[in-house]
């Protein structure tokens, strides 16, 4: 913290800082330093306490509260009030309500000082806040009776918000989905992330197919749902020189100083006027600009440094799964690691234990390699601030830390050139040295004369240049390791992670299966569906959607054909709201009595959305090869894609090209259209995802075996009654464990089988013509341009023809068959909504509840703590 020191205390005896004096949460009570006991701090007690608002939740009350915040935070007035500004007047009224929970969360966590969590997470993707914030206060109904008495849509207004797009994808969303659990379930955890001024980049998708890239400048109209901190700030340093002096420890100084300053985002709990933190950095430059240069005439030189600073939380990278060095990228990364455990620190500083107690009061979890610089800075902070030894400051940093891996793709792993760590963090670089000699040699002893295993293992990659792995810094360092599915987490212990098993044991690498929330991923984007729910259960709403196992209780109504037809109205509902969005932003219009077939997600060459095209290319041409009258016999399908590729990611764009392409020729052709239609939905976000999943279904996850870590949207369709088709990977595996097999359509080879194959591709290739003559017809067909110039695509096609690093020709025909077994799955209409019952009814492991207990228990050791 930035401080200044009153020259007249000099030489005086420190004073110490009275508890809770000003706690950065903006706590209004205090405690007696003698007695311990509650004290009011200033002023008169009942003026204050005469000030304070409670909460009024009935009609007339919250119309008020609108109306007043039109007037006044708005200074707006009705005549011209627009959806956006009723918007903003909604956010603010509820946002009173957040707030005045939220006092009373940080309140209580003040008085009682039970052990935190910390989820540090360079991504956060929490998508919209206002209708989530309704329903986990319980105010829906409330505000939208008050909205229609101002004459306003609460849906629409709804609408009017922007996205919170700081996240690319499942990691980014898994985090935000923790935070509602964790809220839920009254637990103590905040998260830390940066404040990006632009998040996730909005895709255009032009006439020729190319993905465009625009900013997402969402911050651009004021954000009502992010408080301001600036009394919490930071300083954070950069580059500089590290000098070793006694005792093992260093001075780091000199270099780039920069400011973080917090923005709290409330974390409302469903249910619970628990309401937790997400704190948010946003760096910004320690001096404004250079008033020398500014003197002398040079403009650019004045203000260089000042935009360097702020330059660090200006943009989201939207790469996944790329390691990549550039320097701004870890600049953010440690910027937010520095930040974030100077805050966490002076919170529990507060508590006037000993430093060594640190782990009895802090757990932080690493939400992947992102984070991994907090271990050399705790251990910079331990030695070098506070004086502990090399021995005691590792004991703590190896009890603090929790590691969660989310990808095993060897091209995934992190890891950043000796070189530029040195420059920018000369004392982090020495630290990760020293960490890495003592390890070694404790490698050695036990594994005497093995110099294969200390090469893997260390957290230097030999090489030109050198690197430091951040996996490896992050199991070294981490109390416990966790991956995010059974059969991932099995595959970090047997590869990525397997000598560090045989080091540790396998007791310190477990598995946390992935959730989500039901309160977003159900009640939320499905309200019909959750309306049947709750009738059907005959439970109060907040029943089941607090133990999401309770689904369960609606197989006794599977056979039950009232609810069959409800079930599917549903459905059938949700697929007209899909359809008018479709329509409103695409101008095309779907047929709403057709099965929707949808693969949504980021564009990876794993992910295999070319499979998916490749099938719907087969589909037509099979269809254009039969008669009239066979025709009448086929399902008709609307197939839908949505999903944003890395800016830099050739191949990737060149899947988008192909598909917004096929459907142009697709959809025109007045032989098959009845049968067959294509979309390519541009600029896909958690609000997309929301309108999308209900209307589905059936939902693709065909990863290659043993690529995806877990996938989250398959419990998302799931849950919503749509059926999966799938590999065997990830989550997918243990969602067939809960539905039932017969519920789920996999295909394809097994994780086992896919070293064999790459071999094969590699030293013994089979010609497509041989392995699959439907695929390569499809391939052909491609090539001799029916979609289009076909020279186009040749670079996707060989990724295909030539290597087939991810198996679609091993995989393409048993595709094919589990998509008509889909067609003869739902000619039978009845069994297929029984299937889609079936499937939601049992999905009640994939509550993120489910996972911030287990978390909870097994890692953090944190309890619960109700507001009073
Ligand atoms: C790393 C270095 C430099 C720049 C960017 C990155 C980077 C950014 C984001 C690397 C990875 C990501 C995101 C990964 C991700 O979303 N993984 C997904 O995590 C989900 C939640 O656990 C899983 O369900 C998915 O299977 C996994 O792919």
């Amino acid at each position: 913290m930035t401080s200044t020191v009153d020259p007249k205390s000099i030489g005086q005896p420190v004073k110490k800082p009275r508890r809770h004096q000003r706690s950065a949460t903006g706590y209004l009570g205090d405690i007696d330093d003698k007695t311990g006991k509650e004290k009011w701090p200033r002023g008169e007690e009942e003026v204050w306490k005469a000030g304070l608002r409670g909460i009024d939740a009935d009609v007339p009350s919250i119309s008020k509260s609108i109306v007043n915040h039109v007037q006044t935070s708005l200074a707006r007035q009705a005549y011209n009030l627009d959806d956006f500004g009723a918007y903003q007047a909604a956010a603010y009224s509820v946002r009173d309500n957040l707030i005045i929970n939220w006092n009373e969360t940080q309140m209580n966590y003040t008085r009682k000082s039970p052990k935190r969590a910390y989820y540090l997470s360079l991504e956060f993707l929490m998508g919209r806040a206002l209708d989530n914030a309704m329903l986990n206060l319980g105010l829906k109904d409330q505000y939208t009776a008050s909205v229609d008495k101002l004459g306003f849509n609460l849906e629409d207004l709804i609408h009017q918000e922007r996205d919170a797009g700081l996240g690319n994808g499942g990691l980014g969303r898994l985090a935000a989905c923790y935070l509602d659990s964790g809220a839920s379930q009254e637990l103590p955890l905040w998260g830390y992330g940066l404040r990006y001024k632009y998040g996730i980049f909005q895709q255009l998708i032009s006439p020729e197919g190319a993905q465009l890239e625009a900013p997402d400048p969402w911050l651009e109209h004021s954000n009502p749902w992010e408080l301001p901190r600036v009394d919490v700030v930071y300083d954070v340093r950069f580059y500089g020189h590290a000098e070793r002096i006694e005792g093992g420890k260093a001075v780091w100084s000199g270099g780039q100083e920069v400011l973080a300053i917090a923005y709290d985002v409330m974390v409302p709990g469903y249910d619970t006027k628990t309401t937790n933190n997400l704190r948010l950095w946003e760096s910004k430059p320690k001096r404004g600009f250079d008033l020398n240069s500014f003197n002398a005439g040079d403009y650019e030189r004045a203000v260089e440094s000042s935009n360097s600073a702020a330059a660090i939380t200006s943009v989201l990278y939207p790469n996944d799964h790329t390691s990549f060095g550039k320097e701004l990228r870890l600049k953010q990364q440690y910027f937010w690691t520095a930040a974030s455990l100077q805050d966490i620190l002076r919170r529990f500083k507060n508590l006037e234990k000993p430093i060594t107690e640190l782990p009895d009061y802090v757990a932080i979890q690493l939400n992947d390699t992102h984070p991994t610089l907090a271990i050399p800075e705790l251990m910079r902070i331990l030695i070098d601030e506070e004086d502990l030894s090399w021995d005691k400051a590792w004991q703590i940093v190896t009890n603090v830390f929790f590691f969660t891996n989310h990808t095993v793709l060897p091209e995934a792993l992190e890891k950043w050139p000796v070189s530029l760590m040195e420059n920018l963090l000369p004392r982090h670089m020495q630290i990760i040295y020293d960490i890495n000699l003592g390890f070694l040699q404790a490698v050695a002893k036990k594994f005497p004369h093995d110099l294969d295993r200390l090469a893997r293992m260390s957290l230097i990659e030999e090489g030109f240049p050198k690197n430091v792995r951040m996996a490896n810094l992050a199991v070294i360092g981490s109390r416990k390791v966790n991956g995010v599915a059974e059969l991932h987490s099995e595959l970090v212990r047997t590869t990525i992670c397997k000598d560090f098993v045989e080091f540790f044991g396998v007791s310190k690498f477990g598995n946390v299966t992935n959730g989500i929330t039901p309160r977003r991923w159900l009640d939320q984007c499905n309200p019909l569906l959750s309306q049947l729910i709750t009738d059907t259960l005959k439970l109060p709403k907040a029943a089941w959607l607090k133990d999401l196992t309770k689904l369960q209780g609606l197989l006794k109504f599977v056979d039950d054909t009232a609810f069959q037809k409800k079930w599917t109205a549903v459905k059938h509902s949700n697929k007209e709201r899909l359809a008018l969005y479709i329509e409103s932003t695409l101008g095309y219009k779907i047929n709403t009595s057709a099965m929707f077939d949808v693969q949504v997600k980021r564009l990876h060459e794993y992910k295999r959305q070319t499979l998916n095209i490749l099938g719907v290319i087969h589909r037509y041409l099979w269809l254009k090869g039969l008669t009239p009258a066979e025709r009448k016999k086929v399902n008709p399908k609307v197939v839908l894609f949505a999903g944003k590729a890395a800016p830099g990611y050739y191949v990737a764009k060149l899947t988008i090209r192909l598909i917004v392409n096929a459907a142009r020729v697709i959809n025109a052709d007045p032989e098959t259209k009845e049968y067959l239609e294509v979309l390519f939905l541009p600029d896909y976000s958690v609000s997309l995802a929301e309108l999308l999943i209900p209307a589905s279904d059936i939902s693709q996850h065909i990863s290659t075996a043993g690529t995806e870590a877990s996938g989250t949207s398959n419990m998302k369709f799931c849950l919503n009654g749509g059926l999966l088709v799938g590999t065997v990977d990830g989550a997918n595996i243990e969602i067939a464990e809960e539905v039932g097999e017969e519920n789920v359509f996999f295909f394809g080879h097994l994780t086992p089988d896919v070293e064999g194959l790459r071999y094969q591709h590699a030293y013994s290739p089979i010609p497509v013509e041989q392995k699959s003559p439907g695929l390569a017809n499809v391939l052909n067909q491609i090539s001799a341009g029916r979609f289009g110039d076909g020279s186009v695509y040749e670079p996707l096609l060989n990724t295909v023809r030539q290597g087939d690093y991810y198996l679609i020709t091993d995989d393409f025909d048993s595709y094919i068959q589990a998509l008509a077994m889909v067609d003869e799955a739902y000619q039978n209409r009845t069994e297929w909504i029984k299937k889609s019952i079936n499937t939601s009814a049992r999905m009640g492991k994939f509550s993120s509840d489910r996972c911030i207990i287990d978390y909870a228990q097994e890692y953090w050791n944190i309890e619960p703590q109700k507001v009073a």
